[in-house]
């Protein structure tokens, strides 16, 4: 287990974040974890506030501004800048090569396949048929790997599981008709047992879109 060095973790940290973006609800869990106050704020994708484009112009969330300034507004970094800071439960204790192919296979091959199978309306000059086939054989890979263990790498929880969980409740939200009647009953579980824990749920709080000196949104984690 580390211990949190060189930083005041009662410190605030804003994030721009939005509540259903699969990236963000990655960051917020690490950040959670980790144990650190976060400054939550909600974004309008369609109008998105200056401060934000100003710290990262590439425009996407999350964006986590540290104390000095410092910029991390990439996901992933987030989440392991977060957990080396602090990994009480030990997230990073993994096989790091399995779980940067299950994290390269997630944000790539299924997200596209997901996206295509969510909006194929956006997507008119491609056939999207495949799509949630690409998605079912993915899911049902996860599913063997959930034959073995609780988890995807283990039964302790890692960044894989919680880097890929909230995508796969994106798939699983399109058609829950569909989804639920795969039989993947190891999949089914994993899902729920994460769904229902007390850091989702925790991360998963509504907030008003923010605007500067408006109202802001702590998220404070559970010691
Ligand atoms: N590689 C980025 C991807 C983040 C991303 O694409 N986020 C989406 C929301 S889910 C976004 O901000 N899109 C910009 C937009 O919709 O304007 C990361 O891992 O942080």
């Amino acid at each position: 287990m580390n211990t949190m060095t060189n930083f005041d973790y009662k410190e605030t940290l804003v994030l721009y974040s939005f509540r259903r973006c699969p990236y963000a609800i990655r960051g917020r869990m690490s950040l959670y974890k980790a144990g650190f106050i976060i400054e939550l704020r909600e974004v309008d994708l369609k109008n998105k506030p200056e401060q934000m484009l100003k710290a990262s112009p590439k425009g996407t969330v999350p964006v986590l501004i540290l104390p000095k300034g410092k910029v991390i507004d990439e996901s992933l970094d987030i989440m392991k800048w977060a957990l080396n800071k602090n990994d009480p439960d030990g997230w990073l204790n993994t096989d790091k090569t399995k779980m940067q192919f299950l994290i390269e296979r997630n944000d790539n091959k299924f997200k596209r396949a997901l996206d295509r199978y969510k909006y194929p309306n956006r997507y008119p000059n491609e056939n999207c048929k495949g799509a949630r086939e690409t998605c079912t054989e993915i899911l049902n890979d996860l599913n063997n790997r959930l034959k073995k263990h609780k988890n995807i790498l283990s039964n302790t929880v890692s960044m894989a599981d919680i880097a890929l969980l909230p995508f796969i409740r994106q798939c699983a939200l399109v058609d829950s008709e569909w989804f639920y009647n795969l039989h993947m009953p190891r999949l089914h579980d994993w899902l729920q047992r994460h769904l229902d824990s007390t850091i989702f749920k925790s991360i998963m709080i509504k907030s008003t879109v923010w605007t500067r000196g408006g109202k802001s949104t702590l998220i404070i984690p559970e010691h």
